[in-house]
């Protein structure tokens, strides 16, 4: 990893990416606006109890999950900070049904924004890391009205991607296909300042993130690479492996982006839809993007994740990320297994 240069803001970033040809201005906006919204939520998230944001509330989202005060409000943030700014033509979110085209009242611009407001809800009301994740597409050209259908593009047709962990510290994870790069939230000045340029994964690893508890219903490759990992440097894998689990995604990748490691969220037998947990287009895809383009891999277990070909907005997806060699070796498990 090589070390920040003395003191670049997010938006000075953002200029010099589009001074290099790498965005152009309203690419430029778009992020800048994210990073605010991710501001506020960051401060509606750290005023927990004493904001009266903490607990349910009271709605269910599409995929039937019960929906946090806090899914509600960072939702609203991100649909309110990007519906005027003339970069959007639609926004679609894990917490809403079906897109949100940009109102006649402003203009249209020529992005699709898609998140996950606030990923890990299950953390939000025991003070453990959560975060936002954000996807950025090209709206199709001479496309009147924007549908549900215009997002589905699969993840080598992102324009950018980005996390924003909101831990003891907040931090930015951005990237745009050259490189990823970590802004930390100065919570005195409320600007975003690179911290970590180029981030590199460590190739290798000795660290797993999965929740062991779905064990039993894992399928046979699955199973067969977890039991290798556990019995150690005695096993096949020769080395002893230790194991974090946040369930929080964006904390989990966070620390892999750190210091390695590999994230799995499998299928298992209680999900007949053979799809695993997480969201395709808000989660995986993004993380995917980040992950490879800091050097690691991202794979459903058996093909590249941001090569699958989307067929519904709300699509899940098995998912195996980090560390390259590692990603690799689950994957061959199961492609030598099938
Ligand atoms: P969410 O978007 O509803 O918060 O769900 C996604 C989260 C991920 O952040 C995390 O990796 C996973 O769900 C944890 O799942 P589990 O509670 O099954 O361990
Ligand atoms: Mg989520």
């Amino acid at each position: 990893m090589s070390s920040p240069r003395h003191a670049v803001s997010l938006t000075r970033h953002l200029i010099e990416e589009q001074r290099a040809g790498r965005i152009n201005a309203d690419l430029r906006q778009l992020i800048a606006v994210v990073a605010r919204a991710c501001t506020s939520i960051s401060i509606a998230v750290g005023k927990g109890a004493l904001g009266g944001v903490l607990g349910d509330a009271g709605t269910g989202n599409v995929q039937g999950e019960a929906q946090k005060k806090l899914d509600v409000i960072s939702n609203e943030i991100l649909l309110e900070a990007n519906a005027w700014g003339g970069h959007l033509a639609a926004c679609a979110s894990e917490e809403m049904d079906h897109c949100f085209p940009i109102p006649d009242a402003y203009p249209r611009g020529n992005y699709l924004l898609l998140f996950d407001p606030l990923d890990g809800s299950s953390n939000i009301d025991v003070n453990v890391s959560v975060g936002t994740i954000f996807s950025v597409l090209r709206a199709p050209d001479g496309v009147a009205a924007i549908g549900d259908d215009d997002f589905l593009q699969p993840g080598t047709a992102q324009v950018a991607a980005g996390y924003c962990v909101y831990g003891p510290q907040t931090t930015l994870v951005l990237t745009f296909g050259h490189g990823t790069h970590a802004f930390t939230l100065d919570r005195e000045t409320g600007t975003f300042m690179l911290t970590r340029e180029s981030i590199r994964i460590p190739e290798e690893t000795k660290e797993f993130a999965i929740n062991m508890s779905n064990q039993r219903h894992w399928e046979a490759p699955m199973q067969d690479y977890v039991r290798d990992l556990l019995v150690g440097k005695e096993g096949p894998r020769g080395k002893d492996f230790n194991m974090r689990w946040v369930a929080s995604m964006v904390a989990d990748v966070h620390r892999i982006l750190t210091r390695g490691g590999i994230f799995i969220y499998p299928w298992d037998r209680k999900d007949p839809g053979k799809a695993g947990k997480l969201r395709l287009m808000y989660e995986a895809n993004p993380m995917a993007f980040l992950v490879e383009q800091a050097g690691g891999a991202a794979t459903n277990g058996r093909e590249r994740i941001m090569e699958i070909a989307p067929a519904q907005l709300h699509q899940r997806v098995p998912v195996f990320l980090g560390s390259k060699s590692e990603v690799e070796a689950a994957t061959r498990y199961h492609l030598d297994h099938d």
